[in-house]
């Protein structure tokens, strides 16, 4: 069983616009409100392979209960905290031109009892899980460690802590040693505290992250694939070209190819050829999280993969 936390969940509301730029009003016809989060385009990926999968977070509002119901139709088990506070939207513009222009609200606060109800409900799950994947932002004063503290109760129990945050959630997170992360540069960027401007900066920032115990570092670069280390081994991954129509979630579609490979006992390659995929695939869709599993297992054929450490 694979176990996706979803701190701060999200409608995504998706909207297509040709010509966008500022200044201007727009009317639509193409929109897509979609349960996202980041664990929750987690979860959607992982169910398109048919892999048993929960999620879990904090949901609030008619926006939570949004959630739940496409969560339902979608028939992914979900175990969720109510919370009073509404569930935040993320709103994406994407353009004929490629662009792809993102506004994420914060998203709500929560009280202490909530906070300790999810702790509880956490505690409950990751003893019927193996693999468990924590995503995203986290309300506005949840504590920052708060990944931190998830990854320890996980250790404690022996399952493999999959984190994809960023910022101080990160640096925080990364203290506990969870089995893996995966920073894009900026983010790499901001837990080493300099720029990285060569691959040799580049290898010696990720030496830096394996010294806290993390043990697969993938560094997103985007369409350009990413740079992997596992154990002592680091590989530049080169993803398949395509034409991207949106890519937003190919970094979470990526986490869920992690997590799938991971469940199935895939070796290192074949793991991370298949995470490779999903993120390509999922761009190759309108709506995020709806990889083709077909499209995926052709692009596996098509990753390289070059050892460069
Ligand atoms: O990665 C894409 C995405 O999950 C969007 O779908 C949107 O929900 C956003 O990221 C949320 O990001 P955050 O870091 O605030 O959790």
């Amino acid at each position: 069983m694979i176990l996706t936390v979803t701190l701060n969940p999200s409608i995504d509301r998706r909207y297509f616009v040709k010509d966008f730029h500022k200044d201007k009003v727009f009317r639509t016809n193409e929109v897509q409100y979609t349960p996202g989060g980041k664990g929750l385009n987690v979860s959607r990926v992982i169910n398109k392979f048919k892999e048993p999968v929960i999620a879990t977070g904090v949901l609030g509002g008619l926006s939570g209960q949004f959630i739940i119901e496409k969560l339902d139709e979608l028939e992914i088990e979900n175990d969720f905290v109510k919370i009073k506070a509404n569930t935040r939207s993320c709103i994406a513009i994407l353009s004929d031109d490629g662009s792809q222009t993102e506004i994420l609200e914060p998203g709500p606060k929560i009280s202490q009892n909530e906070l300790d109800d999810f702790y509880r409900t956490y505690e409950k799950l990751v003893d019927k899980s193996e693999i468990i994947c924590g995503s995203g932002s986290i309300p506005q004063n949840a504590p920052v460690d708060i990944y931190k503290r998830l990854i320890e109760i996980a250790r404690e129990k022996n399952k493999k802590f999959i984190l994809d945050t960023s910022g101080k959630t990160l640096i925080e997170g990364i203290k506990a040693s969870p089995y893996m992360i995966k920073p894009n540069e900026e983010e790499l960027e901001s837990i080493i505290g300099h720029s990285i401007n060569t691959e040799r900066e580049l290898l010696e920032a990720i030496k830096g992250i394996q010294e806290y115990g993390v043990k697969l570092i993938i560094v997103s670069l985007g369409a350009e694939g990413s740079v992997v280390c596992y154990e002592d081994k680091t590989y530049k991954v080169e993803a398949p070209k395509i034409k991207a129509i949106n890519p937003v979630g190919s970094g979470d579609s990526m986490v869920a190819g992690i997590a799938v490979g991971l469940s199935r006992g895939y070796d290192f390659e074949k793991m991370i050829k298949l995470a490779t995929s999903c993120g390509t695939a999922n761009a190759m869709e309108k709506e995020t999280g709806k990889v083709n599993i077909n499209n995926v297992e052709k692009l596996m054929e098509e990753v390289k993969m070059v050892r460069i450490g």
